[in-house]
């Protein structure tokens, strides 16, 4: 291989056509490498567009009601040049969020790169409006634990952001491969050199996303994303951990596991029971019975299961 087409493959995240292939064991083993992987064309269309609906719906609510729970704003939401930019817990506040969250595609991804005990953990829709937004500095998502490469170091604890807009390499997310492996010293050091600037992208590449299509990205996988003014960019992240780490060490209680395994159990039966997905084999989730922590838990009364109130430090 020359030079050339050398820099070309690693300056590219991996990637897998999940229908064409599913996941192979190249993509995992590319996936653990580097610390991020482009799952191209997840959504069918139709299921796109309800997403998108949706997507859209949340944002125009936010616009017009400017609530401050669960949403974050570029300034305070009261403010004439206030843009929303965040949505929590979205799988209680749109079905064909609820129901995205019981694809069977992208459950058995998980199954396999988090293992048989994941958990959903956060679910997110992250924006840019045409109002614009402020750049996300550099930054893992591992900001929970002080020793994050010791507790989250396996690799196994994953946001998946699907992405509803495509994402061009002028309003997309940047990723340094192998990040991953980093020690906090090298990662502080890193980051505040990029942060320095307001947008440096030294040691990073594009991940270059269409509509439809999903990046996996390890925590420990230093990323961030330029300011934009005037593009439209949505994201639906789901973060999953594996049970087991949650049990041992947090961030949240061990209630919380068997509360987030009810709201994965209860989207995967509003998926298998809608029509529309009646031709799918429904995801079968089966975590280690010693980790079957629904079992004998009162009926969930809501999808929303607040952070804050399950911290366990
Ligand atoms: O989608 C983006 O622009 C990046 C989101 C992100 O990095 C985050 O929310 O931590």
């Amino acid at each position: 291989m020359n030079a050339v087409a050398e820099v070309r493959t690693s300056a590219r995240v991996p990637e897998c056509d999940i229908r064409r292939t599913g996941l192979l064991p190249e993509h995992v083993t590319e996936f653990r490498r580097q610390g991020v992987l482009a799952v191209r064309g997840l959504l069918t269309p139709e299921e796109l567009a309800d997403v998108q609906q949706a997507g859209k719906a949340l944002i125009d609510r936010a616009w017009s009601t400017r609530p401050i729970d669960d949403h974050v704003w570029t300034l305070e939401p009261h403010l004439p040049d206030a843009a929303p930019v965040r949505i929590e817990y979205v799988v209680d506040k749109a079905r064909p969020i609820a129901l995205l969250a019981g694809h069977p595609l992208l459950l058995r991804i998980m199954e396999q790169l988090v293992g048989p005990n994941f958990i959903p953990t956060w679910d997110s829709l992250v924006f840019k409006t045409l109002a614009g937004a402020p750049r996300l500095a550099w930054h893992r998502d591992a900001g929970l634990y002080t020793d994050a490469v010791g507790v989250t170091g396996m690799g196994r604890v994953i946001d998946a952001g699907i992405y509803l807009d495509p994402a061009p390499d002028d309003n997309c997310v940047w990723c340094i491969p192998e990040s991953n492996y980093w020690d906090g010293e090298r990662l502080t050091a890193t980051a505040e050199r990029l942060n320095a600037s307001e947008w440096d992208t030294t040691g990073a590449v594009p991940a270059v996303m269409q509509a439809g299509d999903v990046l996996l990205h390890n925590i420990l996988t230093l990323h961030g994303a330029p300011a934009v003014v005037g593009k439209q960019r949505r994201v639906v992240y789901f973060e999953y951990r594996p049970a087991e780490v949650e049990w041992e060490l947090g961030p949240h209680t061990e209630d919380y596991i068997g509360i987030k395994q009810q709201v994965l159990r209860s989207c995967i039966e509003m998926r298998a029971a809608d029509r529309r997905f009646g031709d799918e084999e429904p995801f079968d989730y089966r975590p280690a019975e010693s980790l079957r922590r629904w079992v004998d838990r009162p009926e969930l009364t809501t999808l929303r299961v607040p952070h804050e109130e399950y911290w366990r430090w």
